[in-house]
């Protein structure tokens, strides 16, 4: 099994094919969850495995399992996979490179004639990147039974309202297959790895040991509105300054706690949003990230300390809500073991390293053994369209992928 040789342009010209579905000027995708752009992505991969002789399912949350059988059926299947949505400005490689990896590895057994002890999947989650629809992870978080499959169906379209329930059904995957409840044997994700750690090193492997955890929070900040003419200023209790100081505060609160850290304000609503009038309301969100919880649970402390106090001097209130959090999670031992002599057979440079970003991975840990597979991206810089990874690293990732997989479905 030790040659086994993946087809690197085979896999690089379907990402390029699947990264013209939902194209932009500048050389990213936006195919936002449960769009028709998604749908459209969503339909070339089932053709795709179809063609690869997979048998396809979909969930009652819409994740898509392409099924190649192995010998004994009654084995839990080793998986791999990741998601097909993406940010608004986003990139070819973000999910996508994990879903057709998987694809890749299983049209290699096929070139091969491979018959695998257990069966192998290859999945694409539902709705990944929470921004159309949040929090994250949704397909793989009600798989993992994080979420309640009803409860994600409910949830609304952050812009217009839309239920995700009622555009899973307009787009035709409102599957019939149970949500989760089934055993997986093991399941690898491989993924541009979206900071910089491993271009800046020279090494082309990611040996994903674990995921940082997250903190989101929704604020709302009220202040009163009033004309911004005859108003003094001293007088005023602006929604939106309030706000600006609190973003502000976000940041610092990130650069306070170095050099693992993060604190991000990605979404910001202020109303009534007209030139003349005192902002009354703001709503805006909070991200903050660590690979260590109890820090996180400290830079919780230090923000809502911060908020009250800034919200208190603008004469304003602040309403702060927990919306989704996950703590920090290690991935299993095994796996992790079997991706780094992956790289090793392939005499890959590698290291070890914890994602910065969430992955379905981290949600499908709770329930199966899981590990990742992380390979450069130019420049760390990933949720933007110019985001970008060679062939040559793509081709090397997937090679990782096939060997860790065979390592766990043969015997
Ligand atoms: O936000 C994240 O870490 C991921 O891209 N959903
Ligand atoms: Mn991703
Ligand atoms: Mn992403």
């Amino acid at each position: 099994m030790r040659n086994l040789k993946i087809d690197g342009d085979r896999l690089w010209a379907s990402l390029m094919e699947l990264a013209e579905i939902g194209a932009t000027e500048k050389g990213g995708v936006c195919r936002l969850a449960l769009t028709d752009l998604d749908r459209a992505g969503r339909d070339l991969f089932v053709r795709w495995c179809e063609e690869a002789g997979c048998t396809v399912s979909v969930d009652g949350v819409g994740n898509v399992f392409a099924r190649r059988p192995g010998k004994d059926a009654a084995l839990p299947p080793v998986m791999a996979g990741s998601h097909l949505d993406s940010q608004p400005t986003g990139g070819k490689f973000d999910g996508a490179y994990g879903v057709l990896a998987g694809l890749e590895a299983v049209r290699t057994l096929n070139d091969f004639g491979i018959e695998t002890d257990a069966p192998v999947e290859i999945v694409a989650w539902t709705n990944e990147e929470g921004s159309r629809f949040s929090p994250p992870m949704m397909g793989s978080g009600a798989f993992a039974g994080v979420f309640g499959a009803d409860e994600v169906l409910a949830r609304p379209d952050n812009v217009t309202g839309a239920l995700l329930g009622d555009e899973l059904s307009r787009i035709g995957y409102d599957g019939e297959a149970p949500v989760g409840g089934r055993e997986i044997g093991a399941y690898f994700e491989a993924h541009i790895e979206q900071g910089p750690i491993l271009e800046n090193e020279g090494r082309t492997i990611g040996v994903v040991t674990g995921a940082q955890g997250q903190r989101w929070y929704e604020v709302t900040v009220t202040g009163q509105e009033a004309h911004a003419g005859p108003t003094p200023m001293t007088l005023r209790k602006d929604a939106l300054v309030a706000a600006a100081r609190m973003i502000d505060a976000v940041n610092r609160l990130g650069h306070d706690f170095p050099p693992e850290a993060c604190a991000t304000v990605g979404f910001v609503e202020s109303s009534p949003n007209s030139r003349n009038t005192i902002p009354g309301r703001v709503f805006f969100t909070v991200d903050l990230r660590h690979p260590d919880n109890t820090t996180l649970a400290a830079m919780d402390r230090r923000l809502r300390n911060d908020f009250a106090g800034i919200a208190e001097a603008a004469g304003c209130t602040a309403d702060v809500v927990d919306f989704w959090e996950y703590p920090a999670t290690a991935f299993d031992e095994a796996c992790v073991s079997a991706v780094r002599d992956a790289a090793d057979q392939g005499g890959l440079l590698w290291r070890d390293i914890v994602s910065g970003a969430g992955h379905d991975a981290v949600y499908i840990a709770r329930i199966a053994p899981a590990a990742m597979i992380f390979i450069p991206c130019e420049g760390g810089i990933s949720h933007n369209e110019i985001e970008n990874a060679t062939r040559e690293d793509c081709a090397a990732g997937a090679q990782v992928l096939i060997q860790a997989m065979l390592d766990r479905a043969m015997g």
